[in-house]
């Protein structure tokens, strides 16, 4: 087995992991260690998807980004990054719920000041202006405009 270690920051613990080999040990078909082109078609066979070997040679290009195989890592890899984007979202949108007072779909000045102050980064009014400044609407930003911020920083 590999000795790859995740990082904290990963948030995969030791039952995750057990339960990704065992889905992993049923994807590898023929137990090599690895998740071929040849087990996703004889897996997709399996449940009656007719697929032809270019369908599954694609499919298998869009799991691995662009490889022509799976170790176990890297397919873990490619699960919690897909996991950890749509947590993220989710968690985004909740926040945005949470801070959005009136309910309105807009975060407005005070509700941006309220929101700071209780995540514990207060910023100055001028900084909350500048930041609205950048947004379609200068009395308010809305989700996706907040999301794309988010994402910016990253
Ligand atoms: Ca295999
Ligand atoms: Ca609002």
């Amino acid at each position: 087995m590999n000795d790859f270690k995740f990082t904290k920051d990963d948030a995969v613990d030791d039952e995750l992991i057990q339960s990704f080999q065992e889905v992993f040990s049923l994807l590898d078909h023929d137990k090599d260690g690895v998740i071929s082109v040849y087990d996703l078609k004889v897996i997709l066979s399996k449940l009656n998807h007719d697929v032809s070997d270019e369908d599954v040679t694609d499919l298998m290009k869009q799991i691995s980004q662009g490889g022509e195989s799976l170790d176990l890592v890297d397919f873990i890899i490619s699960v919690v990054k897909k996991n950890n984007n749509s947590l993220f979202e989710e968690e985004c949108r909740s926040a945005f719920q949470v801070f959005d007072k009136n309910n309105d779909g807009i975060l407005d000045f005070f509700e941006i000041s309220n929101a700071l102050d209780f995540i514990g980064e207060p910023l100055t009014n001028e900084e909350i202006m500048e930041i609205l400044s950048k947004t379609s609407n200068p009395t308010g930003i809305t989700y996706d405009e907040l999301l794309g911020l988010f994402n910016s920083y990253q």
